[in-house]
């Protein structure tokens, strides 16, 4: 199924994106049967989720420039943020996805949102959890995210963000607002 996208997505990518993107789309279709979500939908987001990611960050601009949607600057000129977005507008312009729910998965997969739906959290993990993610701690985080869904998200945010401030790098205002969202819904349950 969806043969046709697949085929473009290898021409598109490198080949260890390429595997990362197929394992997306497994880890993803795993989680929506484990919560009872749509599968397809959740095939589907995972496969386009990263379609973006190997374009120059100028030509990321240029879609959003064409889109009309506003970026603020900090997402704008950071294409480690803004393959999301772009890959969300190319989802849409080069592989006909019409459907909001994966749109916007696309869209938030990087940073996660205040508000994130089922299907926001499937992506967010999968990109973290799929089979060819190797680094310290991805044994345990596959474990949590097939427990539950919010733990997982904030495990992943934490791993994140935790490696963002090893790395000396600025975290993204929308991050906090995202894993504090996720806190707060973790907490009132
Ligand atoms: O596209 P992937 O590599 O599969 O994964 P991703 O979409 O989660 O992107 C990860 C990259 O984004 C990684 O280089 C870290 C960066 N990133 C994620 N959250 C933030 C961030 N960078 C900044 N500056 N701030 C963030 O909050
Ligand atoms: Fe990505
Ligand atoms: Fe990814």
């Amino acid at each position: 199924m969806y043969e046709e996208i697949i085929e473009d997505l290898k021409t598109r990518l490198s080949s260890k994106r390429f595997a990362h993107t197929l394992g997306v789309a497994r880890a993803a279709v795993a989680l929506a049967e484990r919560y009872g979500e749509d599968p397809e939908e959740a095939y589907l987001a995972g496969l386009l989720h990263d379609c973006a990611k190997e374009i120059p960050l100028s030509q990321m601009q240029q879609l959003v420039d064409k889109s009309g949607l506003t970026i603020d600057v900090d997402m704008y000129v950071n294409g480690a943020l803004l393959h999301g977005v772009s890959g969300a507008i190319l989802a849409r312009s080069r592989y006909g996805v019409t459907n909001p729910h994966i749109l916007e998965a696309i869209r938030y997969h990087t940073t996660g949102r205040v508000g994130m739906t089922p299907l926001d959290m499937i992506i967010f993990l999968a990109d973290y959890i799929e089979e060819t993610r190797d680094f310290p701690g991805v044994a345990e985080l596959r474990q949590i995210a097939f427990k539950d869904l919010e733990a997982g998200v904030l495990a992943g945010y934490d791993n994140t963000i935790r490696h963002l401030l090893d790395q000396g790098l600025s975290i993204y205002f929308k991050t906090i607002l995202g894993r504090n969202d996720i806190v707060r819904r973790i907490k009132s349950r």
